[in-house]
């Protein structure tokens, strides 16, 4: 029985991703925690995969329904979010408007040329460049797409950044909690603790409210990326709330079973730290696992030096989600030009 059973899925995924040990990285690390990756940037062919499929999965059968023919969404210029979103598009046969903020003080020559939104304009989505700064909320210029493509005479589809504030955005990481429940039945022993990126809210708010239903909320612990803590944990907890009554968890989150981390997004939203490159070249080094300087680099930063304090006690398993995003080190390439 699952949660997700009275809820249509639009395969996007190839299905369970793969939970791989990563015995190299928790040697070198040394704090007697035994790391794990749950490999959620390998769960598709549709360019490079990540998060925001699992998300679209239950997002599809809505838009398809409404009778749209664009999906319209909005992220950064380097947004993972906006190329799942320009991806499913051309799957599914409708087109993509995206909206790419200025949400990153960050200056590279190819910034707005390589990575994601190459790839973006690669599958045929019309990118438009916008002024504005990092926010995410409801934002006036991804309104404005909305109203030019009806307009232009078509049918717009409004996912919001990163799929987080729409009804259906958390239904995808529920299914992540089931999914993990059902590999430890294989592997014969369960994690201790999940570690995961946090920015809109929708992947960590989905799978506390697929956690809670194992009674383990807790043991999720949200890295924050985005260094708008407040407005993160108050998107996160209308979230949470919304999807725990959608797929009838029978009560309400509690407080403590929410846990962010802000300790670890300085400088700036996409920008990273010096710790930040060290914990991505680690990875790289260790267990050839490519994370981002955005996003999974900060998460995975933050799972390494909680370790090493002693967070997570001696012998815990710790598995990492990793959801993706390697497509934007392109735009930061000067940082890694040693290595
Ligand atoms: C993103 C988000 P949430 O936004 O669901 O909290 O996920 C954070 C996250 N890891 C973690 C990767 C690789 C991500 O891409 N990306 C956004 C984007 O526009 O790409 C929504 C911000």
């Amino acid at each position: 029985m699952s949660l997700l059973d009275k809820f249509e899925r639009y395969p996007l995924t190839f299905g369970k991703t793969a939970i791989e040990h990563l015995p190299r990285l928790t040697e070198a690390v040394g704090a007697g925690v035994e790391f794990y990756a749950k490999r959620e940037d390998c769960n598709s062919g549709l360019a490079f995969g990540g998060n925001k499929l699992r998300k679209l999965e239950y997002i599809v059968p809505d838009a398809i329904a409404s009778g749209a023919d664009t999906l319209v969404s909005i992220g950064g210029v380097q947004s993972n979010h906006t190329r799942m979103v320009a991806a499913t598009a051309a799957k599914i046969g409708m087109k993509a408007v995206v909206i790419q903020e200025k949400w990153v003080p960050h200056y590279d020559a190819v910034y707005d040329r390589v990575g994601n939104i190459m790839l973006t304009r690669l599958m045929g989505a019309d990118s438009r460049l916008v002024e504005e700064g990092f926010d995410i909320g409801i934002r006036k210029s991804w309104e404005d797409a909305i109203q030019s493509v009806k307009n232009a005479g078509g049918k717009p589809y409004a996912i919001p950044a990163g799929a987080s504030v729409h009804k259906f955005g958390g239904l995808g990481y529920v299914g992540f909690a089931e999914e993990v429940a059902e590999q430890e039945a294989e592997l014969g022993f369960k994690f201790d603790y999940i570690v995961v990126c946090v920015v809109t809210g929708s992947t960590q708010g989905g799978m506390i409210v697929g956690f809670a239903a194992q009674d383990r909320a807790d043991r999720v612990i949200g890295i924050d990326a985005s260094g708008t803590v407040e407005q993160t944990r108050a998107q996160l907890r209308e979230i949470v709330d919304n999807t725990a009554d959608l797929v009838g968890l029978g009560r309400k989150i509690r407080e403590d079973e929410i846990h962010i981390n802000p300790d670890y997004a300085y400088p700036a939203y996409g920008v990273p730290s010096e710790e930040t490159n060290d914990a991505i070249r680690l990875a790289a080094k260790t267990e050839a696992m490519i994370t981002d300087p955005v996003y999974e680099g900060k998460s995975m930063q933050g799972m390494i030096d909680l370790a090493k304090k002693g967070f997570f006690p001696k012998g815990s398993r710790v598995l990492y989600a990793h959801l993706g995003g390697a497509p934007a080190l392109n735009g930061y390439s000067y940082y890694y030009k040693d290595g």
